[in-house]
């Protein structure tokens, strides 16, 4: 009867979602693994900050309306790849090509995807990498490979994007030209600071005794 079809539908739709806040809960277990082990071991920790999200169920259904993909479970799974997200902010250039590594090497990550909006901004200037990965979530009685695109950044295209993302919405999608411009002028700003930055920690670097960043460990607290 309806009510049971419904409350099944239902059912699915909680079982469906939850999986990606599982892959969400894996995937940052591993970048908190290499996180906290980086500030203990290396002199130099390339993650700055990692957050996440779990897209909301009326932005999937937007998304899937964009794309025209129907509304069956397994076409959403199959279309919108950015259900889960994680991003990464990197100090440096070169940490987000490192932290790719590290996660593309993981035995439960595979990349099914590379965008390398570092290497080829978009034309706005935005700038990020972004990786489309699958990792397995095994349930009760199944295991599932799901989708999760892991953003990763520097401080400085994540100031960018951020403000980016919130002028975006604020004129509805729909931006005047001038501040176009400026945004496109400030993305390249913000690329000459990742330079500077990242020449200047190379040569402090070479200068240093390898504890800079280290913060202490346990013994020395
Ligand atoms: P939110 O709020 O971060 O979730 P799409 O643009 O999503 O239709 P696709 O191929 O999935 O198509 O896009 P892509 O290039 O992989 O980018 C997806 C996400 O990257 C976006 O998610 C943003 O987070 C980020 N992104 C991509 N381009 C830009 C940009 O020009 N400016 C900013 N600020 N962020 C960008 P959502 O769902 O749009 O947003």
């Amino acid at each position: 009867d309806v009510s049971k079809a419904l409350s099944e539908a239902r059912d699915d739709v909680a079982r469906f979602l939850m999986s990606y806040k599982f892959a969400i809960d894996t995937t940052m277990a591993k970048v908190n693994i290499l996180n906290e082990e980086f500030r203990y071991v290396h002199d130099h920790n390339p993650i700055e900050h990692v957050s996440s999200r779990l897209k909301s169920p009326a932005s999937i259904m937007e998304k899937a309306r964009r794309r025209n993909c129907s509304l069956d479970l397994g076409d959403i799974r199959a279309t919108i790849l950015d259900i889960a997200g994680i991003r990464i902010t990197c100090s440096f250039v070169s940490d987000v090509y490192t932290i790719r590594d590290m996660l593309a090497g993981h035995e439960d990550i595979r990349v099914t995807e590379v965008k390398d909006y570092v290497e080829a901004p978009k034309a706005n200037g935005y700038r990020s990498l972004h990786l489309l990965v699958e990792t397995p979530v095994r349930m009760s009685d199944r295991t599932e490979q799901v989708p999760v695109e892991i953003q990763i950044r520097t401080i400085a295209m994540d100031f960018w994007a951020s403000l980016e993302h919130k002028i975006y919405y604020k004129y509805a999608k729909d931006v005047p030209r001038d501040l176009l411009d400026e945004l496109r002028e400030a993305a390249e700003t913000a690329n000459r600071l990742d330079v500077t930055m990242e020449r200047l920690h190379n040569e402090v670097r070479e200068l240093g005794d390898g504890t800079e960043d280290r913060l202490p460990g346990p013994e020395e607290l």
